[in-house]
């Protein structure tokens, strides 16, 4: 069990989303407004299905805070579904259950979506059981319970930045060992309908996206996420389970649709000879530091004081019209339906892909250096990198 633990529940077309977080220390700002521009962004990508006019995500605090400063307690979120107007007859808690049609009953399958393995699983002959939990709704909450720890991590100077590389099968031009601030003014430049830093890419991004929205089809993607100002020492060697790669790329792992996670540029380095493939050490202004960061600031299962760099591949999502599937119900084979749906979430995943790299950094901190305040973590913290500065 981590330090700092995270719960969501709810039904894409539930009542609501809801979702606790437990072992923030006390003393993190945090109030109401603090979710809203994050929550957008969630939204912004050119491509998200039309659900996105339909919900605003606003977010309610229901416990922990209190004066615009976290407890130290619970702290509970919620963000109500729009759409369950629509859907009370289908999601109502109590049964009998209506005909077919009102009750949104679901017979086939969409490949790629957790709808077979999930009715097999939970012996369930309406797929909409399942569907309904799968859907990547639930990253909503994610994103929302990343606020408070991100306002914990930008109060130990840490700095971070999620951003869209590929769309589709078109990559973007990222240039190598850029600063996060460059990025970031590169990335507000193009806007955050496809929150890259590469502008250029932009135009065959956009027209990619219609042609598959023409041809009822979907496109996947990927995103690299960068996190500055993060001391070293965070995870360890000593045992699998805490190591800090692994336990990032379980977290990136873990978000609906991603199929794929590289640390650093790990891909590359498996490519290279040992020679090439790893960051000479070196001393520049009587510190020791790196010339590169193919290593994407963790080795040997440990931060090492350089920016974390992480990336996550997303396949296309699964509603897709006219893919070959079963109806479960009179084992007829068809081909699926239109619905609504994603075109391309790319751009949501980089700010989900952020979020939940925040929430291991933060508990990693949480788990090394403790404390009930934050001012207590601060203090730590400020005294670990005396120390650290001393080690040269
Ligand atoms: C999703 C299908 C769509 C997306 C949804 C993910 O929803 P609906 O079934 O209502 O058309 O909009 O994403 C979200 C609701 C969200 O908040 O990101 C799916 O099947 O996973």
């Amino acid at each position: 069990m981590g330090t700092l633990r995270r719960l969501t529940a709810g039904e894409s077309h539930g009542k609501a989303l809801v979702g606790i977080l437990e072992g923030l220390p006390r003393g993190v700002p945090l109030l109401e407004s603090d979710f809203s521009s994050l929550m957008r962004l969630r939204w912004a990508g050119y491509g998200r299905s039309p659900r996105g006019r339909i919900e605003n995500d606003d977010v309610e605090i229901l416990s922990g805070v209190r004066f615009g400063i976290t407890l130290g307690s619970p702290l509970s979120l919620l963000i109500p579904n729009k759409d369950y107007a629509a859907w009370t007859q289908a999601m109502a808690a109590a049964g009998p259950p209506p005909e077919k049609k009102t009750a949104r009953r679901l017979t086939v399958p969409a490949p790629g979506h957790a709808d077979l393995a999930g009715a097999m699983k939970y012996d369930t002959r309406d797929l909409r059981d399942i569907r309904e939990r799968a859907s990547a709704r639930e990253t909503a909450m994610q994103v929302a319970l990343s606020v408070p720890v991100r306002n914990m991590l930008t109060g130990l100077g840490i700095e971070s930045l999620a951003f869209v590389t590929q769309l589709g099968d078109i990559p973007a031009k990222i240039p190598a060992n850029e600063d996060i601030a460059r990025l970031r003014k590169a990335v507000r430049k193009t806007g955050d309908e496809f929150l890259t830093p590469d502008m250029r890419v932009t135009k065959d991004w956009h027209k990619a996206v219609d042609k598959a929205r023409e041809d009822g089809d979907t496109l996947g993607g990927a995103v690299e996420v960068h996190f500055s100002g993060v001391i070293a020492g965070l995870g360890s060697h000593v045992q699998a389970d805490r190591r800090i790669d692994g336990r990032i790329a379980a977290a990136l792992m873990a978000i609906p649709a991603v199929r794929a996670v590289e640390i650093g540029a790990g891909i590359m380095q498996s490519r290279l000879t040992g020679r090439h493939a790893h960051d000479a050490i070196t001393v520049r202004n009587g510190k020791l530091s790196r010339i590169t960061n193919l290593a994407g600031g963790i080795e040997g299962g440990m931060t090492n004081g350089e920016p974390i760099v992480v990336r996550a591949y997303m396949k296309p999502p699964p509603s897709v019209e006219g893919l070959p599937s079963v109806d479960i119900e009179n084992r007829q084979t068809l081909l699926t339906k239109p619905e609504r749906s994603d075109t391309v979430a790319v751009a949501a995943l980089a700010v989900i892909a952020e979020s939940v790299v925040a929430f291991e950094l933060a508990s990693a901190y949480l788990e090394t250096f403790g404390g009930d305040t934050l001012d207590d973590l601060r203090a730590t913290i400020k005294r670990i990198h005396k120390r650290h500065a001393g080690f040269f």
